[in-house]
């Protein structure tokens, strides 16, 4: 650790600063220069998409995208460094489990499918075979296949994603818990209740012309950087680009484009957002409420002058439900509580809705500050309502845009890794397929968590991901982890999830998408869906990380072989000998992939139809639907302050800048000045001064939940930021351990990882105290 980790950075986004890092990256993976040719490949129409974002790119063909943090991505998955055997031989699990998450990442790519022993507590190399038959005996062994688990990552492409829920249905069971339910469900569950549809309308064209574009909740400076580059373009053109943030986020102000010479020439930047709105954690329900009323204040007066309405009154009464009663509920909501609530001026939220009622075409984005709150169903649906009031959606310029995560998180939903698949898509399976598909609901994350606590489950697989870190309650999930009868894991690199096991454990290596998928008949490709809905094909080009690894789709097809054997219904084996017979009985499936291997074959691929796009309604009511929510004022923070003495603040969890996901690329947070350090606290001047503390002292973090569990994180450092009085941030994963399993958004069951309340003390350093360990850090209950 550096001497004093906080450098504070004036600089814009982007620029010579991420052309460095990139160069950091390479050296410290030790990717030769040749190494760049991968890196060239990504988002070409005959290379692999970019793992790094489920951000489209401009018609999948230009010469020249990618971004700092896609790069790292890609550096990440081309690492030359091994995690063979050997390393294996020479540490107990017990002893790896010591070692930092950057550590283990560091490890570099497994290569050899192992198998846990009890008895030397060590993983051991095992063949494929021998792993596919134990594992797929064991599920047969089972009493029910509802006692087992299937976890998704939304990496894996639309052939493995399809494949697995195939086998896992024709198995048995609907228990597909995925990252989705911890990123965007609010997303989903908002929109299809009230549009039809629970994906964004807009596609990036719709970027080239919208008056104003929001942005909720969201740090594409770090986390979608391609997006800057559309927004750059936005703000060039005189587009009203809002931000609502608590924080003051680098990448929203100003961004220099690695990719314009002149700019980086020059040290020039563009400025994103024309007005930065600083609410409060959890405070957008009623900040977008407050505009909305002053939309229909100035809808009010138009109407008195004789003027224009502000509200598209055409739109509302054609397409939409229910605008009179939400109306009266906004009218009976008091700017008060709209002000105390957002944390923003009552001026403020005008100014943000006479910017919204001026702009003839408006897109809003979201991300993860939106979706991780108790309430975060309802604020997705009040931005929806404000995007129906003027008609902003199924035409161009304008809809609602929820950033995806993960590059294929979408796909893998389409593909139907859901645990609650419609009734039309399981008669669809039975009959392409002949098999009688389970059709009670099965887990989610938060769900699969207290099945396997409470005993109903015992068997947990991974479709990549990192279970173990990327969950609430991280000493409950631990402990629900190790109370399995087995866990298996597919993945690229070694993780934290593979070490907290159950009494059988195994870890199956596979290839990344960076790398040449050899089968029967020649190289194959998969398919990924971005968060705008295109399709299209994948191609690794690089040698596989170690000739042992089998693709997704092969390690699932033949443990589905191995499990189901003659019973199954699926020729396993042949479908991944050419993966265009996955896509073809993909096309069987689901109407709108028809024609699927021509037609993602075109450069670029294709755009799946999206009925709220062309303002087809597919919910029950058929016609959108304005949605009433009060401003909430008895979240688990409000209660939380009623009864302390105490200040509670609210703690957001969000990424930094060298960070993918669980995956600790290097201690550093560029653009909030952060360097060396990961375990600190963003706090406003004033609160330090309230705590009677000074920025740079050190601090434990409890937070406050009435299931008398006592959750701390232990040593953060105070570092004094540009945030509301009251709010905290501080890095995920380092602060999971604080949000409680039982403390999930409402409907959709995402954890609450951008608002969970909690108290400030001063750290006590204990002599000797490990801070890579569990313990010490908190990560296992204190009391
Ligand atoms: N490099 C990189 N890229 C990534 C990822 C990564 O880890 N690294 N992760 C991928 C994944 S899976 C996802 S889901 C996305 C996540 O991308 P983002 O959605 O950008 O995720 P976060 O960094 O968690 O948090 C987003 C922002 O929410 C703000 N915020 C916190 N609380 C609130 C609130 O109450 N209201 C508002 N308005 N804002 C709030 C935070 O200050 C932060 O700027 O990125 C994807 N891309
Ligand atoms: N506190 C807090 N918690 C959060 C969040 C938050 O903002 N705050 N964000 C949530 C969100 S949005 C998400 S999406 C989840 C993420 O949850 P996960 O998706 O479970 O976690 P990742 O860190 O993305 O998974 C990384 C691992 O995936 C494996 N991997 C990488 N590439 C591949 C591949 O090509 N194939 C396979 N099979 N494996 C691969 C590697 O082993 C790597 O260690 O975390 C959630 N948890
Ligand atoms: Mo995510």
């Amino acid at each position: 650790m550096s001497k004093n980790p906080i450098r504070p950075y004036n600089g814009p986004a982007g620029g010579w600063g991420a052309l460095r890092s990139v160069a950091t990256q390479l050296i410290e993976q030790d990717i030769p220069v040749s190494g760049a040719r991968t890196l060239l490949s990504a988002n070409q129409p005959d290379g692999f998409d970019c793992p790094g974002c489920a951000w489209p790119d401009r018609d999948h063909t230009s010469t020249f995208e990618f971004c700092e943090n896609g790069a790292k991505a890609v550096a990440a998955e081309a690492t030359k460094h091994r995690a063979t055997p050997e390393l294996f031989a020479q540490h107990t699990v017990a002893d790896l489990a010591r070692y930092s998450d950057h550590w283990l990442e560091n490890q570099g790519r497994l290569t050899h499918p192992m198998r846990w022993d009890a008895a030397s507590d060590k993983y051991l190399p095992i063949t494929w075979d021998e792993a596919f038959s134990r594992i797929g005996a064991h599920l047969n062994a089972l009493a029910s296949p509802d006692q087992a688990l299937f976890y998704t990552s939304g990496r894996c492409s639309n052939e493995a994603a399809f494949l697995y829920q195939l086998f896992v249905r024709e198995y048995g069971t609907n228990n597909f818990p995925d990252c989705s339910n911890m990123c965007h469900e609010p997303s989903g569950t908002a929109m299809k209740a009230q549009l039809g549809i629970g994906k964004g309308t807009v596609q990036l064209r719709d970027f080239e012309i919208a008056e104003a574009i929001f942005i909720f909740g969201q740090n594409p400076g770090t986390n979608h950087p391609r997006m800057l580059g559309e927004l750059r373009q936005a703000s060039k053109r005189g587009a009203a680009i809002v931000s609502f943030n608590p924080l003051r986020e680098r990448g929203l102000e100003r961004f220099a484009d690695p990719q314009d010479k002149l700019e980086m020439l020059h040290n020039g930047s563009t400025r994103i957002s024309s007005d930065y709105f600083q609410l409060r954690i959890g405070g957008d329900l009623a900040a977008v409420k407050g505009m909305i009323k002053r939309v229909l204040e100035l809808d009010a007066q138009a109407r008195r002058d004789g003027r224009e309405r502000v509200v598209d009154l055409d739109f509302i009464a054609e397409h939409t439900r229910g605008f009179e009663a939400f109306v009266a509920e906004v009218e009976s909501e008091s700017w008060d509580t709209i002000v105390a609530e957002s944390g923003l001026t009552r001026a403020e939220l005008e100014r943000a809705g006479d910017i919204y009622a001026r702009a003839k075409s408006v897109i809003c984005c979201w991300g993860m500050g939106i979706t991780q709150h108790k309430h975060s169903v309802a604020t997705i649906q009040m931005i929806v309502n404000l995007m129906l009031l003027r008609g902003n959606i199924g035409r161009p310029g304008a809809g609602p845009c929820p950033v995806r995560g993960h590059s294929n998180v979408q796909g893998d939903r389409t593909m139907g890794i859901y645990e609650k698949p419609s009734p039309a898509f399981l008669d669809r399976l039975r009959d392409v397929f002949g098999f009688e598909p389970p059709r009670e609901h099965g887990h989610d994350t938060v769900g699969a968590i207290e099945a396997m606590l409470d005993g109903r489950c015992k068997t947990f697989f991974g479709l990549g991901g990192n279970f173990a870190t990327a969950t609430p309650d991280t000493e409950a999930t631990h402990r629900a982890l190790r109370r399995c009868d087995l866990t298996v894991h597919v993945t690229t690199k070694l993780n934290r999830s593979h070490l907290v096991h159950g009494r059988d454990a195994y870890i199956l290596p596979c290839l990344g998408r960076t790398e040449i998928d050899m089968q029967e008949t020649g190289p194959q490709s998969v398919t990924v869906e971005d968060s705008m809905s295109m399709v299209h094909l994948s191609a690794g080009i690089n040698a596989p990380a170690d000739p042992m690894l089998l693709s997704e789709p092969a390690i699932v097809a033949r443990l589905a072989h191995a499990t189901l054997g003659a019973r199954s219904k699926v020729p396993w084996l042949w479908l991944i000998g050419d993966y265009d017979r996955i896509r073809d009985r993909i096309a069987d499936v689901f109407d709108d992939f028809y024609d699927f291997n021509l037609r993602v074959r075109v450069p670029g691929g294709f755009h799946l139809t999206n009925a709220a796009a062309e303002r087809r309604w597919l919910n029950r009511e058929a016609k959108a639907l304005f949605k009433p929510h009060a401003v909430p004022t008895d979240l688990p923070v409000h209660r939380a302050r009623a009864s302390r003495e105490q200040p509670v603040f609210t703690l957001a969890t969000t990424r930094s800048h060298d960070q993918y996901n669980t995956t600790i690329y290097g201690m550093n947070d560029r653009y909030r000045g952060v360097f060396g350090e990961r375990r600190v606290l963003f706090i406003n001047a004033q609160d330090i001064a309230e705590l009677n503390m000074q920025a740079g002292d050190w601090v434990d973090l409890e937070s406050l939940c009435d299931d008398g569990v006592r959750r701390v994180a232990k040593r953060f450092l105070l570092v004094e930021y540009n945030i509301p009085r009251g709010c905290l941030a501080a890095y995920y994963p380092e602060t999971n351990s604080l949000v409680p399993l039982s403390s999930f958004a409402d409907e959709a069951r995402t954890p609450t990882s951008k608002s969970i309340p909690v108290i400030v003390y001063a750290h006590v350093a204990q002599p000797g105290a490990n801070l890579q360990s569990a313990k010490d850090i908190g990560l296992v209950r204190v009391d």
